[in-house]
């Protein structure tokens, strides 16, 4: 049988076309959460705000992966890496956060579920006793810890996981392994922040608690934008954020360790971000309301099925608009 090693499955990583570039990967043993007490520090203090499934029965699984995946033994952490893509000229006018333009338009969670069981498949094929399990975003698992673990980056003041060659443009994904492999582990990176504050001072709503490393969801656009599918208030400052209509990325925009521009070098658009660019992107928000009320729910959802916008919806998207007036 062939062999599993990290320079096999780097291969078969750099063989294989996947939606967006993995900029680096790494291999972890331990259970240990390192921030589950920040975690409950965070929750007790309220800053969860609306995001009830974070502070539920399912908060105290977040502790150890074992609670979550009970044969953990070892995870693959992924990075997939995201600043790069086409050139969307959103530089005024509506904003939408660049992890749901540049998977090729798809929400992320389709696109990379699919991905991870291809890697986990082709770990199989060297290991046939391997199982896993998957972490990619809405598992009960402290995804940033897991990263930081093994080595790929530390938490940045406005809470992102920065590696010190991409920055923080990536979405984290990993594979819960049920053995160990003979791959080897990454010393833990040290904080490289300094007396840098860039991104607490640029966050339009005051949400970054950059002595604690965390965001006050409350007050994130993120939060209100994406997570909030009804009529709510809009956190204090979000008229003055520019436009954005769908998630924020301006406390990544500002960082140092992030490429000052997003790299435009896809040229031709997916019919997904063709479909988003044409109705929300470089138009006045009042024409986007307009035809957002004459759509119906069902109409919203057929059109923009697949895409990360699907999950917010119609009413949802019309609240993020409406708020700028
Ligand atoms: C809830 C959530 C949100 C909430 C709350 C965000 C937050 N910062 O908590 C909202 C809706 C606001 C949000 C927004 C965004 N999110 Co989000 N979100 C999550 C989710 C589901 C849970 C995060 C969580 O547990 N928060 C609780 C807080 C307390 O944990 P934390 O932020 O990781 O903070 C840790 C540090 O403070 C740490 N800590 C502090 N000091 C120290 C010191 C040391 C030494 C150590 C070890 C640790 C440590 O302890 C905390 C607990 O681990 C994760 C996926 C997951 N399952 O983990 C994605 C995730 C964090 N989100 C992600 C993304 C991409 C975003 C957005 C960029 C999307 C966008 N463009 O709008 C923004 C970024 C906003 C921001 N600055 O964080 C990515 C982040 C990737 C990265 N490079 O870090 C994740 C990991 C999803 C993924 N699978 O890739 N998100
Ligand atoms: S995502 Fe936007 S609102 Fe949220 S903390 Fe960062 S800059 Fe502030
Ligand atoms: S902007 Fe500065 S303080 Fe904020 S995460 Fe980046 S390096 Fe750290």
């Amino acid at each position: 049988m062939d062999i599993l090693n990290p320079a096999t499955l780097q291969s078969f990583l750099a063989e294989h076309v996947w939606p967006v570039p993995i900029c680096d990967w790494g291999y972890v043993e331990d259970d240990q959460v390192l921030s589950f007490k920040n975690f409950l520090s965070w929750l007790e203090r309220g800053d969860h705000g609306p995001l009830s499934y974070l502070s539920d029965h399912r908060a105290k699984l977040r502790e150890k992966l074992t609670h979550y995946y009970p044969d953990f033994k070892a995870g693959l952490v992924f990075l997939f890496d995201y600043s790069h893509g086409p050139d969307f000229a959103t530089a005024s006018g509506p904003q939408i956060a660049r992890y749901a333009l540049n998977f090729q338009g798809a929400d992320y969670h389709l696109v990379l579920k699919d991905v991870l069981n291809r890697i986990g498949n082709f770990l199989q094929t060297r290991c046939p006793s391997l199982q896993f399990a998957l972490s990619l975003d809405i598992h009960p698992v402290l995804e940033r810890d897991l990263a930081h673990r093994a080595g790929l980056g530390w938490f940045g003041k406005n809470s992102m996981l920065i590696h010190r060659q991409k920055g923080s443009r990536f979405i984290i994904a990993s594979l819960l392994l049920n053995q160990r492999l003979d791959f080897p582990q990454r010393t833990i990176e040290a904080d490289h922040c300094g007396t840098c504050r860039a991104c607490i001072d640029a966050c339009p709503t005051q949400a970054i608690d950059g002595d604690r490393r965390t965001v006050k969801a409350q007050h994130c656009i993120s939060t209100y934008t994406i997570e909030l599918f009804k009529d709510a208030p809009a956190p204090h400052g979000y008229k003055n954020a520019g436009q954005w209509i769908f998630g924020c990325d301006i406390c990544q925009d500002v960082c140092p360790w992030n490429g000052r521009e997003i790299v435009a070098e896809q040229l031709l658009l997916t019919p997904l971000q063709e479909e988003i660019k044409a109705f929300f992107l470089n138009r006045p928000l009042r024409e986007i309301i307009s035809e957002l009320e004459g759509l119906s729910n069902k109409a919203f959802e057929r059109k923009f099925k697949g895409t990360a916008l699907e999950r917010t919806g119609r009413v949802g998207i019309l609240k993020n608009l409406k708020a700028y007036f």
